[in-house]
Formats: structure tokens, C-alpha cells, sequence
């Protein structure tokens, strides 16, 4: 395992026919704009892109399309020539019937790659573009495309815009650098609609969404030692407010922005004792080791991990490691 340079990229990339891109599930603007930006910059320049993800892109970023979508292995077209896996450090990610098509072709060596930004890459390949501290997928995406011979066209640019603005939360977030703006001012450059991508991810959605945060808001637990606010959900406050995970997006984030908060925690059932946790820091802990710890990963700002058990006992375990 080796992470390959611009150059190298070029080289694999090269005499390409047909690519897959595949993204993690539960897509974020991250996972679907670099996709997306990627694959229709492919098709710009005459390769045949396609995109993989076991879900639905999300509401808020159906303005952003491309050719040729998949959430089945099944309408794949045979003869890809390249697999390109982004935004996610571990094949689970990609979801249980990606993994597995995805295992046998690995198996056969064919070419691969896979460019990330996420710590602890668990992904087995030769060619890996990793940087963790770019701020999003979508900044590596450029980094490449910018070195190639046809010009970044403004749907790309607006992809790969949106992929930077979603995962800095506008800039707000720690991952922030120079990079991001400079790139982001570069896309603006080169025709990124901003009104559009501001339009389409800042809407709040329906007044349902906002009667399930209320619920969600109102379980709330504080330590103002550990300086730690923790929410959960259980299925039936989705059931109860017809609302979907979706509407539950951005909650830990949400609470690092008040006072005496620097660690949020979310937490979602999703089964009879099993629970999904989503965790959120400005560089207060490293929250990647944190979930490690359950098994868990990320990066240092943002990671999670299932957990399967009560409730209780998983917030318990939660303050007592924390307090460790
Ligand atoms: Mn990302």
C-alpha cells in the first residue's frame, strides 16, 4: 500500500474506457458532489462514468446529477476498467452488496484506487490518494482534475463546491484551510453556481423535521465537566413524525456551536438494542481514537460507531470513557 502522487493518478487514469465510482452510504454532499464531479468530468473529456451508492442521493442534493446513476450492482455495465472508491476508509462503507462485488474484483487484481481524506484507511490497495487533511474528497478531486489537459467545466465546479461548503459546515469547521478557499474561489472561477448550492443545502425542510428536532433536542443531557452534550433518537420518534434519518442529519454538529459544548454526541437506534453514534469536535479530543475504542472510526472532528446494547448502559460507557 503506497498513496500515489498527481502524477502517478494521471497514469492510472490513462487509456481508461469505462470507470466506477462508488461513494459510502448515507451519502453526504461530500460523497455525491466528488462523485459526481468526477464522473462528469470523466464523461466531459469521452470516458464512459458511472456512479454507485447503495442509497437514494439525498433531497437536498438532487440538484446535482449524473449520467449514469446505480444503487444496484445488478445494472452495472461489465468491462469497467477502473473501480475509483471515494470519500470512505473502509469497504463496509460502501455497503454489504458493493463489498462483496467489490471483494471479488479485488480479488482478480483489476485496477482500483481509492482517494480519501479519512484517517485509519482500512482499504487494501495499491493505489491510494489520501490526505487527511484536505477538507473534503471534493479538494483531492480538484487537485487532480486541475492538472489535467481539458478545463473543469461549471457542473464540475458546482460538485466539487458543494463538496467543499458541506463538509467545512461553510467554513465553519476546524477542517477549514487555506485550501478550501483557495480552491473554492478558484470553482467560483470556473462557473460554480453558489446561489444554487446555497439555495438547494440550506433549506430546513418540512415543519415535520422540525417537530422531530424538537423531540430529539429534548433529551438532551449536559456535562459541563467533560463539557459533552448528548441527544438520541429512537425509531419511533421518526415513526411518530413520519420523518426519516435524513431529517435527523447535522444534530451532533449542531450542538458544538453552543457555549460549554465541545463534544456532541447524537445518538440513533437503529434496531431492538442497537444504536448508531455520530460524534462532533473542534479539535477539543480526537474523536477518530475515541470510537476506536467501540470499534469506530473517522476523523478527528467527526467519527462514530454502532453500538449494540441499552441505551443507558451505552451513554454510561460513553461518559466513563470519555472521562478516561
Ligand atoms: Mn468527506
Amino acid at each position: 500500500m503506497n498513496n500515489v502522487t498527481i502524477s502517478d493518478l494521471k497514469k492510472i487514469i490513462s487509456n481508461k474506457k469505462k470507470i466506477l465510482i462508488i461513494s459510502h452510504y448515507n451519502p453526504d454532499g461530500d460523497a455525491i458532489g466528488s462523485s459526481f464531479g468526477l464522473a462528469n468530468y470523466f464523461e466531459s473529456i469521452g470516458i464512459e462514468a458511472h456512479v454507485y451508492n447503495r442509497d437514494e442521493v439525498p433531497v437536498y442534493l438532487n440538484f446535482l446529477v449524473t449520467k449514469n446513476f446505480h444503487n444496484s450492482v445488478k445494472t452495472i455495465p461489465d468491462n469497467i476498467d477502473l473501480y475509483v472508491l471515494l470519500d470512505f476508509n473502509d469497504l463496509e462503507r460502501s455497503g454489504a452488496e458493493m463489498m462483496g462485488y467489490l471483494q471479488k474484483i479485488l480479488n482478480n487484481k483489476k485496477s482500483a484506487l481509492v482517494i480519501d481524506h479519512h484517517e485509519n484507511n482500512k482499504i487494501k490497495l495499491a493505489n491510494l490518494f489520501i490526505d487527511s487533511k484536505a477538507s473534503s474528497t471534493g479538494i483531492l478531486i480538484y487537485r487532480l482534475l486541475s492538472q489535467l489537459k481539458k478545463k473543469i467545466n461549471s457542473d464540475v465546479a458546482t460538485c466539487l463546491l458543494t463538496s467543499i461548503i458541506t463538509d467545512t459546515s461553510s467554513f465553519k469547521n476546524s477542517n477549514s484551510n487555506i485550501e478550501s478557499f483557495t480552491v473554492s474561489s478558484t470553482l467560483l472561477d470556473l462557473g460554480a453556481d453558489l446561489e444554487l448550492i446555497n439555495k438547494n443545502i440550506f433549506r430546513l425542510g418540512g415543519i415535520n423535521k422540525l417537530i422531530l428536532r424538537n423531540k430529539i433536542h429534548s433529551t438532551l443531557r449536559h456535562d459541563s465537566d467533560l463539557k459533552l452534550a448528548i441527544c438520541h433518537a429512537t425509531s419511533s420518534f421518526y415513526s411518530d413524525t413520519n420523518t426519516t434519518k435524513e431529517d435527523s442529519e447535522g444534530i451532533p454538529n449542531g450542538l458544538i456551536f453552543y457555549d460549554d459544548i465541545e463534544i456532541g454526541i447524537f445518538i440513533r437506534e437503529i434496531g431492538k438494542d442497537s444504536w448508531k453514534v455520530s460524534t462532533r469536535t473542534n479539535n477539543f479530543i480526537d474523536l477518530a481514537k475515541f470510537c476506536n475504542i467501540f470499534d469506530g472510526g473517522g476523523h478527528k472532528n467527526a467519527a462514530g460507531f454502532s453500538y449494540n446494547g441499552k441505551l443507558e448502559n451505552l451513554i454510561e460507557s460513553i461518559i466513563s470513557n470519555l472521562k478516561k
